[in-house]
């Protein structure tokens, strides 16, 4: 089978890989072509949940783990009977580390429901599901934070546990939330408009609270000064993505290294796969597709990752100055997620304008 298609971005060339160890054919699953790629390259990855882990899983099932680095959203985070919880951070855990449920994105394989069910016969808080498997993950993290260790000792703690060998960071170590206004009503929770409204109310504004007080957390800035290459998932570039982006420094960091880093539109044929990306994009002011993504990332993107139904958007978005990869986006196997996290390396890889 032949890689990837690279349309608009120019074909890779090893004449530019400086002193390299390359990976070939046969280093990658089967089918994922004979373009080469250096192997000793860091790569950093700004993540939110579902997208952003199963990008990271097709990653890492070809490319050294422990080179990969990825920057998790935490805006998402909430307490729920007194627990921490960290969807990003777990989405991304759980499915690198091949426990996540493969039917919902999220949560455990093999779960059972006892104690929801339980507590639903008492007249609980049921409306976010917590499986028994799940429920562990949150007792253990709400007591080491209780006992004083930060949100990144219990993410390191965690990934050591379950054998994860790409680094995990989370964001900030600094308490940051995600709220929406909805249209004609008040601001809520990002919990409460995604999962108990199905994210079905119409919004006119999003703030991330706490936000300007928060701080990188360890070893964030660092790993997107030294990666070699900077991707940006295909998460929601709204509430997954730039509560990242805003926090103190992240932003600059991309914008100074912009030639390092592409982008991936979670947009295809105007629809996001998964959860409110594309009506909220609309929602706020940008155009539904990948041209309103790429408005989002111009300033920190040099390169924007789009799939083949959009190949027509391709020149609208260069026109904004960020060019684009053409391949297929769509991430239903592993496999084809790693075939499109080895065409979004290449891409950088080859690009002639690119530092690689
Ligand atoms: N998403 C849902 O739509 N319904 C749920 O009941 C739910 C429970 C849940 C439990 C743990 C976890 O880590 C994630 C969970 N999610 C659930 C997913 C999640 O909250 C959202 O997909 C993300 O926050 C958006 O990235």
């Amino acid at each position: 089978m032949d890689g990837p298609a690279l349309s608009t971005v120019s074909q890779p060339s090893v004449n530019n890989c400086r002193d390299c160890r390359y990976f070939h054919l046969g280093h990658y699953p089967s089918g994922l072509g004979s373009q080469v790629v250096p192997e000793d390259r860091r790569v950093a990855v700004i993540a939110g949940g579902v997208g952003a882990a199963k990008f990271l899983r097709g990653l890492l099932k070809f490319y050294p783990n422990e080179l990969v680095t990825a920057v998790v959203n935490v805006a998402d985070d909430f307490h729920l009977h007194g627990l921490s919880i960290s969807p990003d951070l777990d989405t991304v855990a759980y499915t690198i580390s091949n426990q996540v449920n493969p039917e919902t994105g999220w949560g455990r394989t093999g779960e059972s429901w006892r104690v929801m069910t339980e507590l639903e016969k008492l007249g609980g808080h049921t409306w976010f599901s917590l499986g028994d498997l799940d429920l562990a993950l949150h007792l253990y993290r709400t007591q080491r934070l209780a006992e004083g260790a930060t949100l990144s000792d219990v993410t390191r703690e965690i990934c050591a546990s379950w054998g994860i060998t790409a680094k995990l960071l989370p964001a900030t170590d600094t308490k940051i939330s995600t709220q929406l206004k909805v249209r004609d009503k008040d601001w809520v929770d990002f919990q409460d408009y995604f999962v108990a409204q199905q994210h079905s109310l119409p919004i006119t504004d999003v703030r991330f609270s706490g936000i300007e007080s928060a701080s990188p957390g360890p070893g964030v800035i660092p790993s997107l000064e030294e990666a070699d290459i900077i991707i940006i998932a295909p998460s929601n570039p709204i509430v997954s993505v730039n509560p990242v982006l805003e926090i103190s420094g992240i932003r600059e960091t991309l914008q100074s290294r912009k030639e390092t880093v592409v982008a991936i539109s979670p947009i295809v044929g105007g629809a996001a796969l998964k959860g409110p990306a594309s009506r909220m994009l609309e929602e706020l002011g940008y155009e539904r597709s990948a041209v309103g993504v790429a408005d989002l990332y111009k300033d920190v993107a040099a390169i924007l990752v789009i799939d083949e139904v959009d190949a027509g958007l391709s020149s609208r978005i260069e026109s904004e100055g960020i060019r684009t990869l053409v391949t297929d986006t769509i991430m239903s196997d592993p496999e084809r997620a790693a075939h499109l996290a080895k065409a979004t390396l290449e891409c950088l890889f080859s690009s002639k304008e690119g530092p690689l």
